[in-house]
């Protein structure tokens, strides 16, 4: 029994994509919110399918279409820039990075990646009140992040859409 209770924990969150939709708020709340995504054009066979994650989930909770935002930057780097512009707009429940960074023989890996998470983590901690949500892939190769934009291990897309309608439904 012990065993189980271990497998089913070590397992429980290997699908990125796995949710209780029970526990989501309804479509009649969220038909009316507006979100808002970044998504950052390197490495786009990833991040596209990320992106199709995110607005598919949207879409699936209720949130309509004409309020999902979506905005195109270079680089996970710009991630930063696109998402406190957003978040200053105060018309967005929530803002979506979505990124890319692969891992290679390159310190670059370690400057890009320290930049977009220190950088969401400040518009995170700001005035803003506007929550957003890391669906940057950090990972050591094209292979892992296959896995996670669609593959074996769901869509990190889609976790960040649960996020995003979960962070923007608490009631305080
Ligand atoms: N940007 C990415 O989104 N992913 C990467 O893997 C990557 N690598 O490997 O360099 C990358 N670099 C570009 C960076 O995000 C900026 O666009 C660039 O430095 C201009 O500011």
């Amino acid at each position: 029994m012990a065993f189980l209770i271990q497998f089913i924990m070590a397992t429980k969150y290997k699908n990125l994509s796995d949710y209780d939709v029970d526990a989501m708020p309804s479509s009649e709340i969220v038909e009316n919110q507006s979100y808002a995504i970044v998504v950052a054009d390197w490495n786009s066979e990833i991040t596209f399918a990320l992106l199709d994650g995110a607005i598919d989930t949207f879409l699936q909770q209720g949130v309509k279409s004409e309020n999902i935002k979506v905005v195109h930057v270079p680089g996970a780097f710009e991630l930063t820039y696109a998402a406190n512009k957003l978040a200053s707009l105060q018309k967005y429940r929530a803002v979506i990075t979505l990124g890319c960074v692969i891992q290679g023989d390159t310190p670059h890996f370690d400057y890009v990646c320290q930049g977009v998470t220190y950088g969401v983590a400040k518009i995170n901690a700001s005035d803003y009140m506007c929550p957003v949500i890391f669906g940057v892939l950090t990972t050591n190769t094209l292979q892992q992040s296959l896995d996670r934009a669609g593959g074996i291990h769901g869509n990190k897309g889609t976790e960040a859409a649960v996020t995003a309608i979960k962070m923007a439904n608490i009631v305080w």
